[in-house]
This record gives C-alpha cells, structure tokens and sequence, in this order.
C-alpha cells in the first residue's frame, strides 16, 4: 500500500532532499515550511512522481501547527511516516554573549516545534497501530562543543525525546529511532551565521561534507527496513570528521 510521509522543514537541505528520495520511491508527501515559493516549486516537481500537498506554517506556533495538520485533506490525513527534521541552529557565542532571542528560537524550533507536530500526530497512529517517527537529531545532541551551547542543548532533548517516546509508545505498533548527523552542507550555517555566506562557506572548506542527498538516502533505508526492524538511533559523519571538534581538514 502507498505510505504517506509527513516532512516538516522541506524547503531545503536534508527535509528537501528526503522529500526528493521519498517521490522518487514512491512515497506520497505532506511537505512543511515557511516559504511558500519553495513548497510550490517542490508540489509541482514532486507531483509528477507522487501525490503531494503542502502545509506553510511556523513549526514554533502550536496554534498554527494543529490548524494545519487538522485542515489536512482526507487523502493525506493518515501520515505513515512522521520526518520531525524542521531545525536550524542560530548564532554561534559563548554563553555569556549568547542572544536570547536565538536561544528562544532555538528552542521553540528544535524542542518545542517537534513536539506540536509529534502531539498531534502519534493520537492517529496509535489508533491505526501502525507509524514510523524518524527525529532528526545531530551529533550535537550527542556531544557538547565550544559556543555550542544552547543548539547542543536543544538537540540533546531531541536525543531525550527520541528515547521518551519511544519508552511510551513501545507496545502501540509506532516505530521510533533517530537519524544524527554530523557536518552536512545545506543552508543550515546560512541561517546559523545569519546570511553570512563566506563565513558559512568556510565551515564546509578543506574536507568533504556530508550531503543532504547522503542523509536523505540514510532516513529512506531506515523507513524501508521490514516492520520488526527498528533503528533506534544513528549517529553519521562525513569521514572526514571523527567529532564535533575533530575534523581533518586535509583530507
Ligand atoms: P536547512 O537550513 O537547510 O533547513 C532547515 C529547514 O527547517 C528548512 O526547510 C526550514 O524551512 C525549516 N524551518 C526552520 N525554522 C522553521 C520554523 N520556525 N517553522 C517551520 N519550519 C522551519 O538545514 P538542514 O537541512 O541542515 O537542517 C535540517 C535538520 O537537520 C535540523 O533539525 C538540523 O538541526 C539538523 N542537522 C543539520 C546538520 C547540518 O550540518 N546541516 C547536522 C545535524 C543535524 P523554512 O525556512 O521554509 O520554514
Ligand atoms: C549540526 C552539526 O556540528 O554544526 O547539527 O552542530 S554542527
């Protein structure tokens, strides 16, 4: 039977690149984000593969989070496969120097967000007795590094709620497991570095980094493996890099 996936933060690097891999194996999409131009672009490039429909909302609203899940059509109302991706980091400063503004949507985004799209999803998939949430975690959430800080923070509760929920929803039928990748080239430093391009840029320099493409290959075989599989957590780096501080940058 066709399975539906349920993408947030599709319009770009590692929720794009899913969505892509996904319609290219036949797998019908909900596509999430804010930028309406890109969720247009992708429902007509995607739509000649699969059926897709897109849903524009900021993932830290919860109000608007369940006003678009719940205006979801009946074709695309029972999500199959639940991709909590949706997260950025913001600014890189030490504690002392850290924004709140940032630290807020930092959490909001990262903690808070993938909890609104979890909540009002998992009620339907436990009545179905079936469901797959893959939570985009990272190495962050799995290691502390210098000006790190609160992006660290926020992916370590995405590594506590990956455990969390999938402690209480053993026994529904719903699979759980995390995805955590290391340095992966998208517009993720773009928007760390607040459109500073050079200095995005220089993070990706002198080593290969993963792709997005990588990533989205990884979640495709984790949501393909037979229904008594489940990872639970994965940990990916480019070769290149053995820790969140440790990358040979000559290779
Ligand atoms: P991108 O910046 O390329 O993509 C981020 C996505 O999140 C965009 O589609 C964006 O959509 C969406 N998003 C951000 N803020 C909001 C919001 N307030 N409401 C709704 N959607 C939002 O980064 P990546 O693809 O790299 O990041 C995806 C995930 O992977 C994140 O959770 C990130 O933490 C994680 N990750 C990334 C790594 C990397 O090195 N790149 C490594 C480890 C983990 P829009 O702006 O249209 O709303
Ligand atoms: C993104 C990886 O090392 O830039 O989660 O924090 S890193």
């Amino acid at each position: 039977m066709t399975k539906t996936a349920f993408i947030t933060g599709a319009t770009s690097g590692i929720g794009k690149f899913t969505a892509i891999h996904f319609a290219l194996n036949g797998i019908n999409l909900v596509l999430c984000g804010r930028r309406q131009d890109r969720l247009d672009a992708l429902k007509v490039e995607l739509g000649k593969e699969v059926k897709v429909h897109t849903l524009n909302f900021d993932i830290r609203n919860k109000e608007s989070v369940q006003a678009a899940i719940s205006s979801l059509p009946n074709e695309f109302a029972q999500i199959d496969i639940l991709i909590n991706n949706a997260g950025n980091a913001h600014g890189l400063d030490t504690i002392q120097d850290g924004s709140v503004d940032d630290w807020d949507a930092m959490i909001d985004i990262n903690v808070k967000g993938l909890l609104y799209v979890s909540k009002a999803l998992i009620p339907q998939m436990i009545e179905r007795k079936t469901g797959h949430i893959i939570n985009i975690g990272s190495t962050a959430g799995k290691e502390v590094y210098p000006k790190g800080n609160v992006y660290c923070a926020s992916k370590h509760a995405v590594d506590a709620i990956n455990q969390g929920m999938r402690i209480d929803l053993n026994g529904t039928g719903i699979r759980v497991g995390a995805v955590n990748p290391g340095l992966v080239e998208t517009e993720f430093s773009n928007v760390r570095f607040k459109g500073d391009e050079g200095r995005a840029e220089n993070v990706y320099k002198g080593f290969q980094p993963l792709k997005p493409e990588d990533i989205a290959d990884i979640i495709y075989f984790v949501v393909t493996r037979p229904y008594h599989v489940n990872i639970a957590d994965l940990v990916v780096m480019p070769t290149a890099q053995a820790s969140s501080t440790i990358v040979k940058k000559e290779i």
